[in-house]
């Protein structure tokens, strides 16, 4: 048996009976669905079925099934075909609708599309060979529920990734805005994350328990969720949190409504794994229930996107994926109606004695702070504009393309400097995507501002430090104070540390 998923997404063609050729534009349409391979749906009659198959046939395309009344009429060649018992190929074309994803109506003027309407509403491509407008349908499909959309072993490599990242980006019990616990455990990956507390439900750029940024979306993730909204259609639709819950056996989630994201009406991407849940879904003051299976898809856009939903009950003993069993459901959002504002935008600062000079072993240790930064999630940098670590570690953020801020504490501030420090100063200053100058001229605290400034607007810390007070020290001292991390090497031993603030306490 195939396992349905969007890679198999079906189209059904029908439409006017008594054609004998087939329009241009239907044509240019046929080749875009071959060419993307979906799976074509066709019936077996004479007229417009025949020639659908003989023009498909003859690209020697094979992912096609012909669908009979009580046995295949007309078959030009293809290897899968299903019968549908009917009682009319009325009943067989809706059966075939039904199956579908998607569908084209090559139709004149007068034809009727109603089945269409009925299954396929606004996701119908129609072309009129009479050239007249045709009626607009009325139904939106909001509620896409494709089962086994991930396979076994899709489903184990994504438990696989998520576990890899528990530590770095541990799951947490939330506390619900009246103080009673959630009944599941979360995490979240992407710029920002859910979280919730006594001051209510928002999005946070930092884990609650690490005080770190959440660890980028995996990537397994953010292509199957690019992949989906592609299909639906939701071309400009940006993945930008993935929020995980664990359910335990005695796990359950109130009705609720997800009323946190700025962005009502990108859809709304979910997978489930492990034991299955029963789910429950309001509409017009009626709760429907669903099964949730491990390796299903559940995605929500339109009208549904702010319906009332939630989780009933866990069914133990239902799934082997998860060794300890119970279930874990991913949802992916965007969260803001354009991409991440620049405030959200994760940045690191360095730091770094001005001694430190421009040798291999140097230059190897700051390429792997930048490395560890950007698994973090890092995509820009803010560099202080001092002699030494400063400019060195500037231009190895130009020679890698990667974007960072010029913070200078003072315009005069190369001065007194050797012409060439002077020089790289310059260069480095106009190579900066953007800059601020905190004061035209030297003053006793301006250093120190400018290293407020960059922790303030940091997620994290880089530093090449030897142990030494002074300067570095205090800039490590104060990122710690503002909850940062700091990773460091020693510029005399090559030794890493990583500098971390004290755990909190779980929320
Ligand atoms: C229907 N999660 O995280 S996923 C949630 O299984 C949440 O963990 C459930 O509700 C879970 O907020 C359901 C499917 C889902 C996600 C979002 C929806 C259904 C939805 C938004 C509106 C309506
Ligand atoms: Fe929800």
């Amino acid at each position: 048996m195939k396992n349905l998923s969007i890679s198999e997404t079906k189209v059904y063609i029908s439409g006017t009976d008594n054609l004998t050729e087939l329009p241009a534009a239907a044509l240019t349409l046929i080749d875009d669905i071959i060419a993307k391979k979906y799976v074509i749906l066709l019936g077996d009659q004479d007229g417009l079925d025949s020639l659908l198959q003989s023009y498909i046939s003859s690209k020697y395309y094979q992912r096609v099934i012909v669908y009979g009344q009580k046995e295949i009429k007309n078959n030009l060649a293809f290897n899968q075909v299903k019968v549908a018992f009917a009682k009319s190929i009325q009943e067989v074309k809706e059966f075939t609708a039904e199956e579908a994803h998607f569908g084209l109506a090559i139709i004149n003027n007068n034809d009727d599309l109603e089945i269409f309407n009925k299954y396929l509403s606004d996701k119908t491509k129609i072309i009129n060979i009479l050239n007249k407008p045709t009626p607009e349908p009325q139904k939106r499909i909001d509620l896409f529920f494709i089962k086994q959309y991930l396979s076994p072993s899709e489903q184990q490599q994504l438990v696989n990734t998520l576990r890899s990242t528990n530590q770095d980006n541990p799951l947490f019990t939330p506390q619900m805005p009246n103080g009673a616990k959630f009944k599941i455990s979360m995490t979240s990956f992407g710029h920002v994350g859910w979280v919730s507390s006594i001051k209510g439900y928002r999005y946070t750029v930092t884990h609650p328990v690490t005080g770190r940024p959440w660890l980028p979306i995996p990537d397994f993730i953010t292509t199957k969720s690019l992949d989906i909204a592609y299909k639906l259609d939701e071309l400009d639709y940006q993945p930008q949190t993935c929020l995980m819950n664990l359910y335990k056996e005695s796990s359950k989630l109130g009705l609720h409504q997800d009323n946190s994201e700025p962005n009502k009406s990108a859809p709304i991407i979910s997978f489930s794994l492990g034991d299955t849940a029963i789910f429950m879904l309001k509409t017009d003051n009626k709760i429907d229930e669903f099964l949730l299976e491990s390796g299903d898809l559940f995605v929500l856009e339109g009208e549904l996107r702010m319906a009332y939903h939630g989780i009933k009950q866990i069914l133990s003993n239902t799934s082997s994926l998860l060794k300890t069993g119970g279930r874990i459901n991913l949802t992916i959002r965007q969260v803001f109606n354009d991409s991440i504002p620049n405030n959200y935008v994760k940045k690191a600062f360095f730091t770094g004695h001005r001694t430190v000079k421009s040798t291999p072993e140097n230059i190897t240790a700051i390429n792997q702070l930048i490395d560890k930064a950007i698994v973090l999630g890092i995509e820009k940098f803010y560099i202080g504009m001092a002699i030494g670590l400063d400019l060195l570690a500037a231009e190895i953020l130009i020679q890698r393309n990667l974007p960072f801020i010029a913070a200078i504490p003072c315009e005069d501030h190369p001065k007194k400097w050797p012409i060439e420090w002077q020089e790289k100063w310059a260069n480095v200053r106009i190579q900066a995507e953007s800059e601020i100058v905190l004061y035209p001229t030297y003053t006793p605290t301006c250093l120190n501002e400018r290293n407020h400034f960059m922790i303030r607007n940091s997620h994290l810390g880089l530093a090449a430090y030897d142990g030494s007070s002074g300067g570095t020290q205090n800039a490590i001292n104060d990122a710690l104070k503002a909850r940062l991390t700091v990773f460091s090497f020693n510029p005399q031993t090559g030794n890493e540390f990583t500098y971390s603030p004290p755990l909190l306490p779980t929320i």
